[in-house]
């Protein structure tokens, strides 16, 4: 019987623990590039088993709200340098989240102020944040998307597995490809998006295409033991629907049996949200859907988020449903998690919720340590 603090495998990469910092959006990263202040709080967490980081834009294109670090300028790579090494130096491991918005954008987010790409014209009711031209945030409505052509697919899944590239070159031990929430992959995995009526929309079967290319150019860029995916079966976050999700998450997972990845990240319920939330005619089946990745010979880690406890996860590992489990707001405001959990403590720090996106340290890297507060 495993535990938490049992070491465990995601592929190449070799966890200490399978106590996961969930990828975690904070805008704190203007022109989208990491700063010195990114390095202090990926540091600041470095206990994980492995922290992922917040979303990473593969391109300017791919970009949906202020102030997110990218991937696609050289010096946001030299600057990722800083947070993965400063990590590896306190022993942790570290991978990028690789993402790409899709709809979720705005047309002052883009290259040369366009519309936002998707799989089809169909507007998220959905809100972004922006960054005025005089400096004041502000929240807005998404801009209304355009239907990717058919012939620019190829190069927005090459771009992911560009963004690969740049991860590993910036010293990361891997990639997840953000399949979760509601962006590109989401759109196009869901029916409430993806009205196309070409290979890449309509069957189940369709509409994986994109997913599974990402996955496919991605492993063959770095190696599939170098990466993951995140999905959210039945997330309504950034307003996508899916009629039936069972059926597609089944059938996404069975083709990524075969492809040797490290892990699949499963967000259960409503992402940040309540866990029994569903979509389709009855509750989702979590255990089915890891029963039929492994009867696919699927044999990366089976990484399960969203409200998770220390007892809850305890629970999840030693009865062999999960291989680790990702903490969201516990590790925003805990840094030493791992030593809480650990040492069974019983004080957390408080999440300041009005800190989460935007802003410097307070509410970023100024929560203490039980160590500091002893
Ligand atoms: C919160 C705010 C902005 C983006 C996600 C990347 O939901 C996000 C995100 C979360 O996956």
């Amino acid at each position: 019987m495993s535990s938490l603090f049992d070491p465990v495998k995601f592929g190449d990469i070799e966890l200490s623990n399978r106590i996961v910092m969930a990828p975690l959006t904070r805008n704190r990263s203007p022109k989208a590039i990491p700063n010195d202040l990114n390095v202090t709080y990926y540091e600041q967490r470095a206990s994980a088993g492995l922290i992922i980081t917040e979303g990473t834009p593969v391109t300017q294109q791919g970009q949906g709200y202020a102030d997110v670090p990218g991937l696609y300028a050289p010096q946001a790579v030299e600057q990722w340098k800083k947070v993965t090494d400063a990590v590896h130096k306190k022993g942790g491991k570290i991978v990028t989240q690789i993402w790409h918005v899709g709809r979720i954008s705005h047309v002052s987010l883009q290259p040369n102020e366009g519309a936002p790409v998707a799989p089809s014209a169909v507007p998220a009711k959905s809100k972004t944040y922006i960054i005025n031209p005089d400096g004041s945030g502000a929240f807005v409505e998404t801009s209304e998307p355009r239907a990717l052509d058919k012939s620019e697919i190829a190069g927005v899944v090459a771009d992911y597995a560009k963004g690969a590239r740049a991860a590993i070159e910036a010293g990361f031990d891997g990639v997840e490809i953000h399949g979760a929430n509601g962006y590109l992959i989401d759109q196009f995995l869901k029916s409430g998006a993806n009205q196309r009526t070409d290979e890449y929309g309509g069957s189940i079967e369709n509409r994986a295409r994109f997913a599974l290319e990402v996955v496919d150019a991605v492993a063959a860029e770095i190696g599939a033991g170098k990466v993951g995916i995140r999905i959210s079966p039945v997330t309504p976050a950034n307003n996508i629907v899916e009629t039936e999700p069972q059926a597609v998450f089944n059938y996404l997972v069975e083709k990524l049996g075969s492809r040797g990845l490290a892990f699949i990240h499963v967000v259960e319920g409503a992402t940040g949200g309540d866990r029994a939330f569903t979509q389709g005619d009855k509750p989702f089946d979590y255990h089915e859907l890891k029963d039929i990745y492994r009867k696919a010979g699927g044999t990366g880690a089976w990484l399960v988020n969203n409200g998770y406890t220390k007892d809850t996860a305890e629970q999840a590992i030693a009865s062999g449903y999960a291989d680790a489990v990702a903490f969201g707001k516990l590790f925003i405001a805990n840094p030493d998690l791992v030593e809480r959990f650990k040492t069974g403590a019983t004080s957390f720090n408080e999440l300041d919720a009005s800190k989460l996106y935007g802003g410097g340290a307070t509410g970023y890297t100024d929560y203490p340590t039980l160590e500091a507060v002893a």
